[in-house]
């Protein structure tokens, strides 16, 4: 384990990096390569990041520029944001058990890199990227100051989040000094939905159905539905916690169905009046207490029947009453 001294002293000593993002990758793994990579750029060395095959639209202008050319052959690893090898990009196979440095602010991380650099208080790696430049190089341009700014805001869903503390809230107002466009950004990641989606919240919330006077809402998209709206899988993220957002709702349930009929994907959200993972481990899946998941080898409908069967038997929350559209 390295201190922020410890690493910036480690990476002012070497030279020729090459940072990892991991699988599905997020605000924050994409904004810590990006500011890494032109913070270490800033400070004279050689960095790239290694194509993420799976980044999404929005996160793309920050980090493409970044992308490491054919033929780079890098001296030294970093992964960021990345808890486990499991978490490796598709395309990081060939860097198992290679990764000198990891910084990371996961409580569950393996360990896996040479040197890590982590610390489990933070809300997003991205402040933890930010601390390493300020003693490497003193301070940070703007973009850099951008890229981080994506890092710490969709960590902490634009402060929101219970993660979100006071430390959170002086790394973003540094950030904002640093010449970040908050409001530029914000608007792009918190308050702009693809039309797409727009079409499919509609589906979903016209055929959303209430149980138990309301405490349980269960919402269904069906491949059908995706098609129909435009909608996909870049137009998903968070669909599970529209169901949760509605008042009174105390178990949220989102069935989606995938590859088509006969695969299921189920998502529950709760509040602590129902534990989310004891319901998703009867079906042989898990989680958290307030947000967990399984996959069933069974049609939406049946998976809602099912579950619901096991939502009564586990947690009785009284009268069900089965009338769709029910507030
Ligand atoms: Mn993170």
């Amino acid at each position: 384990m390295m201190t922020i001294r410890e690493t910036a002293h480690w990476l002012n000593q070497h030279d020729h990096f090459l940072i990892l993002t991991h699988r599905r990758p997020d605000g924050d793994t994409l904004g810590c390569a990006a500011g890494l990579a032109q913070g270490l750029r800033n400070a004279g060395k050689t960095a790239f990041i290694l194509h993420n095959p799976e980044t999404t639209a929005r996160y793309l202008p920050y980090v493409k520029t970044y992308w490491a050319p054919e033929g780079y052959a890098p001296a030294h690893i970093i992964a960021v944001d990345i808890a486990s090898e499991d978490l490796f990009p598709l395309n990081g196979k060939e860097y198992l058990g290679r990764v000198a440095l990891c910084i990371d602010h996961h409580p569950s991380n393996t360990q896996y890199a040479a040197q890590t650099c982590l610390n489990a208080e933070k809300a997003s790696c991205g402040e933890i990227v930010y601390a390493l430049l300020l003693a490497l190089v003193g301070g940070i341009s703007a973009d850099i100051a951008a890229a981080l700014y994506v890092a710490v805001s969709t960590d902490t869903g634009c402060f929101a989040y219970v993660n979100t503390n006071a430390d959170t809230l002086r790394a973003a107002a540094d950030l904002t000094d640093a010449g970040a466009p908050i409001g530029d950004i914000n608007r792009a990641l918190f308050r702009t939905k693809a039309k797409s989606r727009v079409l499919l919240e509609a589906m979903i919330i016209t055929n959303m159905e209430f149980y138990h006077d309301g405490a349980v809402a269960v919402v269904i998209i069906t491949r059908d539905m995706m098609r129909r709206a435009g909608a996909g899988e870049n137009e998903m993220d968070d669909v599970a916690a529209i169901p949760g957002a509605i008042e009174g709702v105390i178990a949220g349930i989102t069935i989606r169905e995938l590859t088509g009929p006969g695969d299921s994907k189920v998502s529950v959200r709760t509040t602590p009046l129902v534990n989310a993972n004891a319901l998703c481990a009867h079906f042989g899946g898990g989680g958290h207490a307030t947000a967990a998941g399984f996959s069933l080898d069974a049609s939406v409908e049946e998976t809602k029947r099912r579950l619901l069967e096991a939502l009564d038997e586990l947690f009785p929350l009284g009268r069900r009453t089965g009338v769709p559209g029910q507030a």
